[in-house]
C-alpha cells in the first residue's frame, strides 16, 4: 500500500495529567504514515482522487487544539481514528504524538507514543427466534450504524430457518452482515453484546431461544482463541443457516483456516444435508 508520511508537524495544546499542563499547554510533534491506494490519483492526476495534506496538518492542528486529555496514549488513539474517520481514502495510520518537553525532572529529547489504527472487515451473522424477529434485527443493524466507528457496509437477505441444535425451539430468521469497524475484536464483541442487551437479550439457556444474536464470524484473517471469543466462529462451517446468508454477501470470501470460499464452504454444506 501506498503512504503519505507527515514528520514532526508543531502543535501547541493542552493535554497533560497535571493541571498547569492543562492550564499552560506546551508544544507536541506529530508525526504520521497514512496508507492509501494512489492508483486512481496518479491515474488522473487529481488531488481529489488522494489526501490533501496540507488540509490534514490544519485538521490535526485544530483537533489536538479543540479537546483534552490527559494521557498521550488517549491522544493518539483517538486523534488516529478522527483521520481514519475524517479521510475515508485512508485505510491504516501510524501515528506518534511527541511530547519534547514532558514534565520529568531529568534530562530527555522527548517522550512519545504510537499507535496503529486500521479499518477492519468484519462479517457477522444475525439471528431472532423471539417477538418480531425482522424488527429487532433491523433494530440491530441501527444500533450498530449509530456506533461511530462502525459502517454497516452489506446487509444479506434474511432467511427463516429451522433451529440447529436444540431444536425445541421456534423457527429462526438469520442473515449476515458486513462491517467496517476501528475496533479491535474484543471492542467489537462488547459492542455486539451491548446491542443484544439493548434489545433485551436475556442469557438463560445456551443454544436457547433469543430476541437477537450477534456472532462475529470472520475478523480480517485474524484466527484468535480467546476465553471469551473464538474466530473464526468455531462452527460456522456447519451451518448453513450462516453460510447461505455469507455467500451473499462474501462469497469470494477465504476462511482463514480451512483455506476454502464461503461460497465453496456452502456447496459442501448443501451437499452434506441433501
Ligand atoms: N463467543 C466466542 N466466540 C464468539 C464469536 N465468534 N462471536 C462467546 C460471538 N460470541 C462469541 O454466546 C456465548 C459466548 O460465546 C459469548 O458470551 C461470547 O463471549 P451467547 O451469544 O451468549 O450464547 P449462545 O448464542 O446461546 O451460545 P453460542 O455458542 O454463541 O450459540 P450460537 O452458536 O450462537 O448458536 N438455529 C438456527 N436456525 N439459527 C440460529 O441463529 N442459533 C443458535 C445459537 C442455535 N441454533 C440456531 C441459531
Ligand atoms: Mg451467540
Amino acid at each position: 500500500m501506498d503512504k503519505i508520511s507527515i514528520e514532526n508537524l508543531e502543535v501547541y495544546a493542552y493535554h497533560g495529567v497535571y493541571p498547569e499542563e492543562n492550564k499552560l499547554g506546551q508544544k507536541f510533534f506529530l508525526s504520521l504514515q497514512l496508507f492509501i491506494d494512489t492508483n486512481r490519483a496518479v491515474g488522473q492526476d487529481d488531488l481529489m482522487q488522494s489526501v490533501n495534506y496540507g488540509e490534514v496538518c490544519f485538521f490535526l492542528k485544530d483537533w489536538m487544539e479543540k479537546n483534552t486529555f490527559c494521557l498521550i496514549e488517549t491522544v493518539a488513539d483517538r486523534l488516529a481514528q478522527a483521520v481514519l474517520l475524517q479521510y475515508p481514502l485512508v485505510q491504516r495510520i501510524i501515528l506518534e504524538v511527541k511530547k519534547p518537553n514532558a514534565p520529568v525532572s531529568l534530562p530527555l529529547e522527548s517522550i512519545s507514543v504510537t499507535v496503529e489504527r486500521q479499518w477492519h472487515r468484519v462479517y457477522v451473522g444475525v439471528g431472532s427466534n423471539m417477538g418480531n424477529r425482522e424488527g429487532f434485527i433491523r433494530s440491530a443493524l441501527l444500533l450498530l450504524e449509530q456506533q461511530r466507528n462502525c459502517k454497516l457496509v452489506r446487509v444479506s437477505n434474511l432467511f427463516a430457518t429451522a433451529p440447529y441444535g436444540y431444536t425445541e425451539q421456534p423457527e429462526f430468521l438469520n442473515g449476515c452482515i458486513e462491517v467496517h469497524t476501528l475496533q479491535n475484536p474484543q471492542q467489537f464483541l462488547t459492542t455486539l453484546h451491548n446491542i443484544e442487551q439493548q434489545l433485551g437479550r436475556e442469557r438463560t439457556m445456551h443454544w436457547g431461544p433469543r430476541t437477537i444474536d450477534l456472532d462475529i464470524l470472520l475478523y480480517d484473517d485474524a484466527v484468535l482463541d480467546m476465553e471469551n471469543l473464538t474466530v473464526p466462529h468455531i462452527d460456522m462451517q456447519n451451518r448453513l443457516f450462516v453460510l447461505k446468508p455469507l455467500a451473499e454477501i462474501a462469497g469470494f470470501v477465504r476462511h482463514p483456516l480451512l483455506g476454502k470460499t464461503i461460497a465453496q464452504l456452502c456447496e459442501i454444506a448443501e451437499k452434506r444435508q441433501n
